[in-house]
């Protein structure tokens, strides 16, 4: 299983077989969508009945828990007479539900009818997560993805229970949501992408489906709007934001730290005023990252000035801000969550030391461990390498609570894996970076310090490679895994999948891929 559980018993003697008029029974109508959408799956693998009813099942799921469990705990029983999931709150039952899919065969995620048995060894569990932060950022700046390829996305984050997802929505290659206020920002900002292909962007309805779509799954969206650099797309679309009132064109190449706001402009300031405000209007979660990364182009006096004001306009249109490490140079307003990038480089940690020092807390994405974006080794096709090589070993094998010196505990939030989307145009690229790797990260996140070990662990993940053939998912058959020996000799292809997106009641996975381009070679 994959996050390991804090505490998991065998029952030797137990095995719980999924009768064919099983019920799935609930005693919180807030759970109501989460049995529909399992017991949807399960009706379309088993082609059993299924009903959702009130009170006891075959499968009961319970909020009768105490709320020593939190947000996210539950406990789990399977055994001879039926399984039972108890919670605190709906969110726990979620993440419940999420192992009960784990317990069962891999088939049971399958788009079509699969014999059985359904059979789940007799067990309890007792889980909760170490950390509230769990998550996985996608750049749909520098490649667009449509809402169908984030909801695929969604689905199968969703799996390893990550909790949010940060969408970065500006770079230097375009705008991707609208905001009514400055509508040239996707008309035109948002035109075009990497390599120069045609971009896109969400409408407001799209991006309220996405967040809604997330929710559903308790994943909580992150905006980012990326300022004072990356900010290309916007300065090509308002000449008035630029130092000159001189629009550049548009950028379709992937260089880092040209491009700049105007920091000493008040229409700088009445450009994000009205940014955050429509964007914080569209987001539910606390947070709203405002970037800060790699401003390599504005004067770092300049940088120092804006930071504030950015963040202020932030917290006035309600929100918590979120920025990358490089923000904690200059003051930060309480609540603020700084997201490191670094590597093991002193200045990077000095910076992250500085933002627990004023009182912010930490969600760690280390270039070298969690970037999804760099390759696995010098052969892989896709990816970049400049903070190195990242093998599935190297992305888990790290401890989140000691990887800045000097930081409490308490300080740290959790961790993030990015996916920046330079080298990645489809979602089958996506899956190749991020599986098999998120999945590591995400159990960083959930599982207990005790339970992280690197022999443990591939042995896990090698039985998830069966669930991804499952769902269709294009992932990486890393060499240091022991793949069940079908998996081994079918190459994953990088690019010949383009999977379509469920609709959100037949299931929570993808459509499986046709054995046609699931065989296809690299
Ligand atoms: C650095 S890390 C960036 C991104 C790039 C990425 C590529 C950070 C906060 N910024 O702009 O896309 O490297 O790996």
């Amino acid at each position: 299983m994959i996050p390991q559980p804090t505490a998991q018993q065998a029952l030797p003697d137990e095995t719980f077989t999924l009768p064919s008029d099983a019920t799935i029974g609930l005693d919180d109508p807030s759970a109501q969508p989460i049995a529909d959408r399992f017991a949807a799956q399960l009706r379309t693998s088993t082609g059993f009945a299924l009903p959702v009813q009130e009170g006891a099942g075959t499968i009961t799921l319970s909020t009768s828990g105490p709320d020593s469990l939190g947000a996210e705990g539950y406990e789990l029983r399977a055994d001879a007479s039926g399984v039972s999931i108890t919670a605190y709150t709906a969110e726990g039952l979620f993440r419940g539900v999420t192992t009960l899919r784990q317990l069962l065969p891999a088939k049971a995620d399958a788009d079509s009818a699969q014999d059985g048995p359904w059979e789940i060894a007799g067990t309890t569990i007792s889980d909760s997560p170490r950390y509230g932060y769990r998550g996985m950022m996608l750049d749909v700046s520098r490649h667009f993805f449509t809402v169908d390829q984030v909801k695929r996305v969604i689905d199968l984050i969703s799996l390893y229970k990550v909790n949010r997802l940060h969408l970065h929505l500006s770079d230097d290659q375009g705008w991707r949501i609208q905001v009514d206020s400055w509508p040239n920002l996707t008309v035109y900002g948002g035109s075009k992408q990497v390599g120069g292909a045609d971009g896109g962007s969400y409408s407001k309805a799209e991006y309220a489906e996405l967040v809604q779509y997330a929710a559903d799954r308790y994943i909580t969206v992150v905006p980012e709007i990326d300022t004072p650099g990356h900010t290309n797309a916007a300065l090509a679309s308002y000449p008035e934001l630029n130092k000159g009132d001189q629009a550049p064109d548009l950028y379709t190449e992937t260089e880092v730290g040209f491009s700049s706001f105007a920091i000493d402009k008040d229409v700088t300031y009445e450009f994000l005023d009205d940014v955050f405000r429509e964007v914080a209007e569209q987001t539910p979660g606390e947070l709203l990252h405002l970037g800060g990364d790699e401003a390599h182009s504005t004067p770092h006096s300049e940088y120092l000035a804006f930071v504030p004001k950015a963040a202020e306009l932030v917290v006035k249109h309600g929100k918590r801000v979120m920025g990358w490490h490089e923000i904690a140079d200059g003051p930060l307003p309480a609540g603020t969550v700084v997201q490191y990038w670094g590597t093991e480089d002193p200045k990077a940690q000095v910076l992250a030391q500085k933002a627990v020092e004023q009182g912010a807390t930490l969600v760690l994405s280390p270039a070298n461990r969690a970037y999804l974006d760099m390759k696995y080794d010098a052969n892989t096709e896709l990816g970049l390498d400049w903070a190195g090589l990242i093998s599935v070993e190297q992305s888990y094998n790290w401890n989140p609570a000691t990887l800045v010196p000097d930081v409490p505990a308490s300080a740290i939030d959790g961790v993030e894996a990015p996916l920046w989307t330079e080298t990645v145009d489809d979602v089958s690229k996506i899956e190749y970076l991020v599986f098999p790797r998120l999945p590591g990260i995400a159990e960083l996140g959930w599982s207990a310090e005790s339970a992280l070990d690197w022999s443990a662990y591939r042995e896990r993940l090698a039985e998830q490679g069966p669930r991804w053939e499952v769902l269709g998912v294009n992932f990486y058959r890393a060499p240091e895994i022991d793949w069940r020996q079908e998996l081994r000799t079918r190459s994953s292809s990088q690019a010949v999948v383009s999977s379509t997106s469920c609709s959100a009641t037949v299931c929570w996975c993808a459509t499986s891929l046709s054995g046609a381009s699931r065989t296809s070679s690299r």
